[in-house]
């Protein structure tokens, strides 16, 4: 439970669709602007290479305006690949998008079927522990049929019920784990019980969407803006990478939906 988060040494990633602001949201943040969401996927883009990663870029795909948040298709570990079934109807198509790409990164591949759905926001890996999020996109049947796709790999699993907390739409919108212990937390998760043999860098509701970083190599990017969680970053040791991506906040992503990681 406690281990290092692995060394990555590739990330997969889509360019953005022209169709962007189609896509899903929540947010009520505005229309977002597309030269900008480029610019700032390109930034992305460069600190995921500054991390040592190869960055493996697919077009971009006009037909699914969300295809940007390749997260959400796939799970990927060490040993396997599991393509997701998401729940949201207009982003199922993304997944045969992505899934030559997919076969590409390992030889083992599973695939969640109906009825179940999952998709890969709600999915947190912990060394060789995943927290898998029950939210209105990932359903029982598919957090079952990923768990145990996870543990024929040696994996364990158990489920975050985030359904009654209406300002998460994936259980890593409220949570990110930092390797070696560390998890940081929205203040909604904060008291999860399962979360009880962590560290917990807890984040203000002021800063709630800073809770979804990610951890490359050491490093941690963080959505800039958010300067409480930074300092607490930083006095942990952590060297974190700022990034803009108010462009994506907009249409509810954040810094993981953007990339696999493996
Ligand atoms: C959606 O609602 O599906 C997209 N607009 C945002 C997906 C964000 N993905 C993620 O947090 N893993």
């Amino acid at each position: 439970m406690t281990a290092s988060t692995p060394p990555f040494t590739k990330a997969l990633v889509r360019t953005p669709a022209s169709t962007f602001a189609d896509g899903l949201t929540s947010a009520n943040l505005g229309v977002p602007d597309y030269s900008l969401a480029l610019l700032q996927f390109r930034g992305y883009c460069a600190a995921l290479s500054e991390c040592g990663l190869e960055v493996i870029t697919l077009p971009a795909d006009d037909r699914y305006p969300d295809s940007t948040f390749v997260e959400d298709t796939a799970v990927v570990t060490d040993q396997c690949v599991i393509l997701t079934r998401p729940g949201a109807l207009v982003r199922r198509g993304e997944v045969a998008t992505i899934a030559p790409a997919i076969a590409e990164l390992r030889s083992e591949v599973r695939e969640i079927k109906s009825p179940g759905t999952v998709e890969g926001g709600d999915i947190c890996q912990a060394g060789t522990h995943f927290f898998i999020g029950l939210s209105e996109r990932t359903n029982h049947e598919g957090a079952h049929q990923l768990s145990n796709y996870l543990a024929e790999f040696g994996f364990t699993s158990n489920f975050v019920d985030i359904r009654s907390n209406d300002e998460l739409l994936h259980l890593k919108s409220g949570l990110s784990y930092l390797g070696d212990g560390r998890m940081v937390v929205s203040e909604r998760l904060k008291a999860d019980q399962n979360l009880k043999s962590f560290e917990l860098i807890q984040t203000s509701s002021l800063e709630s969407y800073a809770c979804n970083c990610i951890a490359v190599n050491g490093r941690v990017l963080i959505a800039s803006g958010f300067p409480v969680l930074k300092e607490k970053l930083a006095q942990l040791g952590y060297q974190t990478i700022e990034l803009e991506v108010s462009e994506f906040r907009k249409m509810d992503g954040g810094l993981s939906c953007l990339s696999l990681r493996f």
